[in-house]
C-alpha cells in the first residue's frame, strides 16, 4: 500500500451537539466517542478536529431573527461580496458560542491524539457547515485552508466522523470528495439531527463520490493494518 496516506477529520464533537445539556443535542451524539477514539489510534498521516465557533450575532441563530423558530424556519444567506449569490439555510438554537462551555470538545474525545483544531463559523454573516469552505462560488467568503494542509501531507484518503451526520459531516465528506480525495464517512462514528432522513441523506453523500462505510468494513480494517 505504498500510496495510502489517510487523514481523519473529527467534525464538531462539541458539548452543544451532545446530550444531556447541548443546546443542539443530536440524539446519542456522545455515544460515538469510544469508536472515534479507536479510529484516532490508527496510523493517520494527520488527525484534524473541527469546532463550530460562532459569535453571539451569528446569522444561523433563530434568536437573532424576530419570530423565527429554530429547527423549522429557514433564512436566506447572501454573499456579502456578491448580492446575487444566495442560499437558503436552516435556523438553529444558539449553539457553540465562541469561548462558551457548549463550544468545548467533549472530554470523552482523546484530544491528545489530535494534531490540529480548526474553527469554522466565525463570520456572523454566513453559515458554513463544511470545514473546507463556504458554499459560495465567487467570491468565496471563507476558506479554512484544510485542502492545502491535506495536500501538503500528500493525503490520498480522507475519513470523516463526528456530528452532525446530516449537516457538517455530510458537507465535509462531499467537499473532500469534490477535492479529489477518496472519502469515507464511517457510519457508526456519526449521528444525524434527523435520523428519519438519514437514508436519503446517505444517497446524496454517495452521489458526490464519498462512500458511507462501516467500522467493520474493509476501508476501516485497512487502516488498522496499513503502514
Ligand atoms: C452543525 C447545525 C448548525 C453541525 C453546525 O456541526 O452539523 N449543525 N451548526
Ligand atoms: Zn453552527
Amino acid at each position: 500500500m505504498a500510496n495510502f496516506r489517510p487523514a481523519l477529520i473529527v467534525v464538531d464533537l462539541q458539548e452543544d451537539f451532545c446530550p444531556p445539556n447541548g443546546s443542539l443535542a443530536v440524539t446519542n451524539g456522545r455515544d460515538i466517542a469510544p469508536l472515534v477514539n479507536k479510529l484516532l489510534a490508527s496510523p493517520f498521516v494527520i488527525r484534524i478536529a473541527t469546532k463550530d465557533w460562532h459569535p453571539h450575532d451569528h446569522v444561523s441563530f433563530a434568536a437573532n431573527h424576530q419570530g423565527k423558530v429554530p429547527f423549522e424556519d429557514l433564512i436566506t444567506i447572501v454573499n456579502p461580496y456578491n448580492e446575487a449569490e444566495t442560499y437558503e439555510s436552516r435556523l438553529w438554537p444558539v449553539h457553540c458560542v465562541q469561548g462558551s462551555p457548549g463550544a468545548e470538545l467533549i472530554p470523552e474525545l482523546l484530544t491528545s491524539q489530535i494534531d490540529m483544531v480548526l474553527e469554522k463559523g466565525a463570520d456572523p454573516r454566513i453559515e458554513v457547515y463544511s470545514p473546507f469552505y463556504d458554499p459560495f462560488k465567487s467570491p468565496r467568503v471563507y476558506d479554512s485552508g484544510i485542502v492545502k494542509i491535506l495536500r501538503e501531507k500528500q493525503v490520498t484518503d480522507v475519513y470523516v466522523v463526528g456530528l452532525a451526520a446530516d449537516y457538517c459531516v455530510k458537507n465535509a465528506a462531499v467537499d473532500a470528495a469534490k477535492e479529489g480525495f477518496k472519502t469515507y464517512l464511517v457510519e457508526e462514528c456519526t449521528r444525524a439531527v434527523d435520523p428519519s432522513a438519514w437514508s436519503e441523506c446517505k444517497k446524496e453523500i454517495e452521489i458526490s463520490g464519498a462512500k458511507v462505510v462501516s467500522m467493520d468494513g474493509p476501508e476501516v480494517s485497512r487502516l488498522m493494518t496499513a503502514q
